[in-house]
């Protein structure tokens, strides 16, 4: 029997998070790489839009006005998904017809007073409010809600409705797919081999280096093994932490500095401002038994090649499962080499 050769031959992986595989293909990337950058148009954003409903001063749908924040700012989603007064009863006259009253909030949080720098371009004692902000708020909602995601839609690719650099936080009482999966296999893992999936994850990437992309003191960035996007990657803290609130202040710090180094680097690839959801996962906030759980940052990039040549979840992904031909390690190799001086900033003395 032939060895397998995970950089030649087609083959599947496992996300152990999900329990879901990827094929991947990388026979179709030996071709030379075609590295060619347009030249990214000229940034003609303003510090402040009179017409952008999250500067500053500004007036709201619905007629709300925004205070003069200095730092950061939240406001009750003025279109929110969720409702807290909402009835949680059931519907179910079938089997086949089942529904559930979800009761619930969603805010809108807004990183930076400035209208035109997204989170790459702030320098990091301006990120570390964003941290703040994440943790204040997930403490909050938590309290009453079980599960709350802190996410980010960044840029029009990924349907944000402003390129002011903003985030959301929807809190409920279900515990939503993606997390209720990452419950169950975690769970798992943890009886199976005694410790957190998460932690040994890190252990073992930092071990071996190949799909680590960046490290701190307290953080790891990796593409992780079984990545769909193209180049996606895992944000895990090196202690162990079940949720963003219970990070202390050193690790709070060192996570601005691990986010501006990863964002700027995500940029440079393609000189772009950098699309992507990202989104936090910790410890449902009701567990009673949650040592299985280790507090994570997944980040989605949808960019394969360059600032207009996306991937597309379609065809064989949509109907089978998903796919990709940039490998993991290729792809933590290309991000390792992404210069860690914004773009924006070359050639400024
Ligand atoms: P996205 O860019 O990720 O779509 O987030 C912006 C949110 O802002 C969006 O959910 C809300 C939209 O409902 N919004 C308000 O709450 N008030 C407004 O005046 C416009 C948009
Ligand atoms: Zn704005």
């Amino acid at each position: 029997m032939l060895e397998l050769n995970l950089s030649e031959h087609p083959h599947r992986r496992l996300n152990p998070l999900t329990g879901e595989w990827v094929l991947v293909s990388p026979h179709r990337t030996q071709r030379p790489w075609l590295g060619q950058v347009e030249t990214p148009p000229p940034d003609t954003t303003p510090a402040y839009d009179p017409q952008c409903y999250l500067c500053p001063g500004n007036e709201r749908a619905g007629g709300a006005r925004n205070p003069q924040y200095e730092r950061t700012f939240v406001f009750t989603n003025d279109f929110a998904a969720l409702l807290p007064d909402t009835p949680a009863t059931a519907f179910a006259p079938h089997p086949l017809l089942q529904a559930q009253g979800e009761r619930g909030t969603s805010r809108v949080l807004c990183f930076s007073p400035r209208h035109d720098l997204h989170l790459a371009r702030l320098p990091v004692e301006k990120i570390q409010p964003v941290v703040e902000l994440w943790a204040k708020q997930l403490e909050e909602l938590g309290a009453r809600y079980r599960w709350v995601q802190a996410f980010e839609n960044r840029g029009a690719a990924m349907g944000a409705s402003n390129p002011h650099p903003h985030g959301q936080v929807w809190a409920g009482n279900a515990l939503p797919n993606e997390p209720a999966r990452e419950d169950v296999r975690q769970r798992a893992y943890a009886e199976k081999y005694g410790a957190p999936l998460l932690v040994e994850y890190a252990q073992l990437e930092m071990a071996r280096g190949e799909r680590v992309v960046l490290e701190n003191d307290a953080w790891l960035v990796v593409v992780p093994f079984w990545a769909v996007w193209p180049f996606e990657t895992l944000l895990l803290p090196k202690r162990r932490v079940r949720r963003l609130p219970d990070l202390r202040a050193d690790e709070r710090a060192a996570l601005a500095d691990m986010l501006k180094q990863l964002l700027t680097r995500y940029d440079n690839l393609f000189e772009t401002a950098f699309p992507y959801s990202m989104g936090w996962h910790g410890a449902p906030f009701d567990a009673a038994e949650d040592s299985h759980w280790q507090l994570h940052a997944h980040y989605y990039p949808p960019l394969l090649r360059s600032a207009a040549v996306r991937k597309f979840i379609v065809g064989y992904e949509m109907l089978a499962e998903a796919q990709r031909d940039l490998t993991a390690e290729q792809a933590a190799e290309r991000l390792r080499r992404a210069s860690a001086v914004h773009y924006s900033e070359r050639g400024e003395r």
